[in-house]
């Protein structure tokens, strides 16, 4: 009777350890997704690069691009992002773009800026979303709240004793 009611009470501790861990995990999944704050870059054009050259992104996450030009106008193109924009000298232009998928994608200059002109090329880097660390985080505990639990209910009750035959 007595060993029932430290058994009870032990799977009642198991379960709402797990419990505990599962409401932990949905939580930080929905409450911190992948596309956390938005990304800000300030991108300068000048003849005849874009300063800075590569600029890296994440997948599904806003990234606000703030273009200022050194020189002479010049133009921002960048591959499958929609972006066609003039810098003019003086101007600041600002264009939010949200990667949808990974991949490099090329930053031309699309305004006649001078002899190297069709060299004046940049480059997205978009990268694949990793998953949220605390997704992680609360899966790994849950898999090792679960395997101790397991483990210690075998250890205190071996097969039989649950029956009371000790
Ligand atoms: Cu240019």
């Amino acid at each position: 009777m007595k060993e029932e009611t430290v058994m009870n009470a032990h799977t009642w501790m198991k379960g709402s350890t797990v419990l505990f861990t599962i409401v932990l995990l949905a939580v930080a999944y929905i409450t911190v997704p992948p596309a956390m704050a938005e990304a800000r870059v300030e991108v300068v054009a000048g003849q005849f690069e874009f300063t800075p050259g590569r600029i890296t992104a994440v997948a599904g996450r806003p990234l606000t691009l703030i273009f200022r030009t050194a020189d002479v106008a010049h133009g921002v193109y960048i591959d499958g992002h929609g972006v066609d924009v003039v810098v003019e000298p003086g101007e600041e232009v600002v264009v939010t773009i949200v990667p949808a998928m990974a991949g490099k994608f090329k930053i031309r200059c699309s305004v006649t800026c001078g002899p190297l002109h069709p060299f004046m090329v940049g480059e997205l880097v978009v990268e694949e979303q990793g998953l949220n660390p605390l997704f992680l985080g609360s899966l790994a505990s849950l898999i090792i709240v679960g395997i101790g639990a397991t483990a210690y209910a075998i250890r205190r009750y071996p097969r039989g004793s649950r029956d009371g035959e000790t």
